[in-house]
């Protein structure tokens, strides 16, 4: 049976020696382990993860029962890898605290290694048919690593931080290689839209690599990215927010906070986190609206965080030293405006903390996703709560009845806390149901089925790496073919396909091998050459005019097909295929700005978000509209931003369209070729029949069956077949 092998840096414990030498077993928190721990819980299989430091016969026990597998790794491998590279440079780099950032070689290499060490554990466990799901930006160069020594696994990869823009992502050393790493994915999901198209434009600026629908194609493999917004277990949070050690705080802090309304923060203490920015805006908030002043309270859970890293115990002083200030000019005896805890709490005291705020303060600078948002609105629903929340937090994305701050505007912070101090209870009951009724549709549950689904389905793409010959052999290969055809067609691009590029383009004129070549062809009995180009139809015929190939000019606007003809247009078609992708995006949208709806018509497909809450709607028709745009670049599409509208559009012209025209004109044949070296000559190898010979001019995969390395090659080999043929 085929099992799921869940892979992160830590197992959700820690094992430690204690104060007697016995090993204690330590449950980790956060963000990953609160979203992987009910996959594993409900898979069965394996997780393997770095368990601690000290691993005994016990130890093992236990962790053989919760099928844990530990991957060792020492104290030194374990500071340049974990503290090191990850966290002193990808994660710092990721969340755009480029000042944090460091980069160091020898870091890189443990980073390495340990990588390595992981792939070599699961290779050593993994069975045929297993499916093995990589997560986060500790494991990046694992996917290939794994590939390397599992070819046909099925591998998923999950980025739980934000992806930065690929002009930040720029300035890591071993950007390269770190994208080669994802790429050994099947399947590489992130939270966001925007993370996503990131991702896509750092592989196409960095490994020159293009997207298709979502699509990556490296080394023959098609790499699908794709926006899975990470959920959180409803059921989990409100078994522990209503549980009776939680009833009882409730009590308590109620009686203690009674006639104050409490905003509350749950944060790692973690410089993406914005905890100084935060206290800067309730100051401001105390000091520019005073009415709060004995009203309101701040209860802010700091947890300690990787605290061996220096930044983040500067991070923590500062804190500190703002909430002393803070408390210091606005508290009196009795009276503190903020309440501040520097400790991991248990999970029944973070299911009262959440019960009792009237007000949960979420402003992080940068956050991949931030599940406190979610587990707020999970464990609030019932009651009116407001939630302030950060647009640099990836749950803005689906949490528009949010309100939104930009937390580096400190006043504006101050201004969105003293609306939410004001907002009414009605119509904070009514967001707050709003986001609810989302943060249950997409819980966890559904995230990892969502994110299966798409990994478990086969790629659909069609573009390999063909198969190189060369132009003497592929000659003796397709005569005999040819030989017994009566009528033949041979569609040929013209740049980098029969001619070299130059630097000036109007200086590409047709060599003298390039028209012996083309009029050795159709010399051929019964066969029909046409030129399927891009070029405009001047140049062409200048070029080309005086031979008796037919000629297709702009990807199929313009065709002469016969030298004696007049040039006509070229007209639509309704393909319908790119549909089923861009539809599947905009339904996305539909589920999250209420009252959207998607329009569907011949040649495009149209998200109106007219009767929609103005706000939210553009800000998400925004992150559409870029999304789309860097995802359908190589598109016959084209993305249009209208008046409260994204619509889709076909251009309606391609290299496959052109091909159905000139079928209709001069087919049919019994025998056909189409030979180009780009994006656009895949639209024609696309459509051409399943016995036409294709062939890709140039190493990249490609959908054609063949492949050649230079115009000069296809030019031999098109003078061999000749050759051939009329013996
Ligand atoms: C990363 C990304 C992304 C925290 N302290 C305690 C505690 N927690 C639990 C919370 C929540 C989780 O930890 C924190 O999750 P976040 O999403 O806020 O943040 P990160 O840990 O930074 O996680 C983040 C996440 O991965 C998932 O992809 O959302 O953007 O940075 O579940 O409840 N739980 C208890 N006591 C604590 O003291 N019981």
């Amino acid at each position: 049976m085929s099992r799921l092998l869940l892979v992160s840096n830590r197992l959700p414990v820690t094992l430690r020696r204690s104060r007697s030498g016995n090993t204690e077993i330590v449950k980790s928190s956060g963000g990953l382990v609160a979203g992987v721990a009910p996959v594993h819980q409900s898979e069965g299989g394996l997780w393997f993860g770095y368990p601690g430091e000290h691993v005994d016969k016990a130890a093992r026990e236990v962790l053989d029962e919760a099928r844990y597998v530990p991957v060792t790794v020492s104290a030194s491998e374990m500071r340049g890898y974990y503290s090191g590279y990850s966290n002193s440079s990808l994660w710092p780099l990721f969340h755009y605290f480029i000042e944090h950032a460091r980069f160091d070689r020898r870091e890189f290499e443990a980073y390495r290694t340990v990588n390595e060490r992981f792939a070599d554990t699961i290779a050593e466990r993994a069975m045929p048919g297993d499916t093995i799901w990589v997560h986060d930006y500790q494991l990046m160069l694992l996917p290939r690593l794994l590939r390397e020594r599992l070819p046909s696994a099925r591998i998923g990869f999950f980025l739980h931080i934000p992806f930065p823009s690929s002009e930040v992502f720029g300035l890591l050393p071993q950007r390269e290689e770190i994208l080669r790493g994802l790429a050994g994915a099947d399947l590489i999901g992130v939270h966001t839209y925007d993370y996503a198209r990131h991702l896509v434009s750092s592989f196409r600026r960095y490994l020159g690599v293009f997207g298709h629908e979502g699509t990556i194609n490296v080394d023959g493999r098609a790499v699908e990215i794709a926006a899975h917004p990470l959920g959180i277990s409803v059921e989990d949070v409100r078994g522990y927010a209503y549980s009776s050690a939680a009833e009882n705080r409730v009590a308590d802090l109620m009686r203690d906070m009674r006639g104050r309304q409490i905003l509350l923060g749950i944060d790692r203490l973690d410089y993406t986190k914005g905890l100084p920015l935060k206290l800067e805006a309730f100051r401001t908030l105390l000091s520019d609206y005073p009415k709060w002043r004995d009203s309101i309270v701040l209860i802010q859970v700091a947890i300690p965080s990787r605290t061996n890293i220096e930044s983040y115990r500067a991070q923590k002083a500062e804190v500190e030293r703002l909430v002393g200030d803070i408390n210091g000019a606005f508290g009196r005896p009795g009276r503190v405006p903020i309440h501040y805890i520097y400790r991991s709490i248990p999970s029944a005291e973070l299911g009262a903390l959440y019960r009792v705020a009237d007000i949960a303060v979420v402003t992080p600078l940068r956050d991949g996703m931030n599940l406190v948002a979610k587990e707020y609105v999970a464990a609030h629903s019932d009651a009116p709560g407001v939630l302030v929340l950060s647009e640099f937090a990836g749950a803005a994305t689906e949490l528009g009845e949010a309100i939104r701050v930009n937390p580096h505007d400190v006043d504006g912070t101050a201004a969105a806390l003293n609306q939410a101090l004001e907002m009414p209870a009605a119509e904070r009951k009514s967001r707050m149901q709003a986001m609810f009724r989302r943060v249950q549709g997409n819980d966890v549950h559904a995230w990892y089925r969502r994110y299966r689904r798409a990994l478990d389905r086969e790629s659909t793409t069609d573009i390999t790496l063909p198969e190189r010959y060369s132009p003497e052999s592929l000659a003796e290969k397709i005569a005999p073919a040819l030989r017994s055809a009566k009528r033949s067609l041979f569609l040929i691009d013209y740049d980098g396909t029969i001619r070299e590029f130059v630097d000036d383009p109007a200086a590409a004129s047709p060599t003298d091998e390039t028209l012996s070549a083309l009029e050795g062809l159709t010399s051929i009995k019964g066969a029909r050459v046409v030129i399927v180009s891009g070029r405009g139809r001047e140049l062409l015929d200048d070029w080309l005019g005086d031979t008796d190939v037919g000629l297709v000019a702009e990807h199929g606007l313009w065709f002469r097909l016969a030298p004696d003809q007049e040039w006509n247009r070229g007209g639509h078609r309704a393909d319908q295929a790119w549909k089923t992708y861009v539809m599947s995006v905009l339904d996305e949208y539909v589920g999250r700005v209420p009252g959207s709806l998607v329009e569907e018509k011949v040649a495009s497909l149209v998200w109106h978000y007219r009767a929609a809450a103005d706000d939210l709607a553009n800000w998400q028709a925004r992150e559409l509209a870029n999304y789309l745009e860097e995802f359908l670049a190589n598109e016959p599409l084209e993305v249009l931003v209208g008046a409260k509208n994204v619509e889709v559009r076909q251009h309606g012209l391609n290299k496959g369209t052109a091909y159905e025209r000139i079928y209709q004109e001069i087919g049919p044949f019994d025998f056909e070729m189409a030979i180009g070296d780009d994006r656009t000559d895949e639209d024609l190898f696309a459509v051409v029949p399943s016995d036409t010979v294709t062939i890709h001019v140039g190493p990249e995969p490609s959908r054609a069956g063949m492949s050649l390395s230079s115009p000069e090659a296809v030019r031999i080999f098109l003078r061999s077949l000749t050759g051939l043929v009329r013996r």
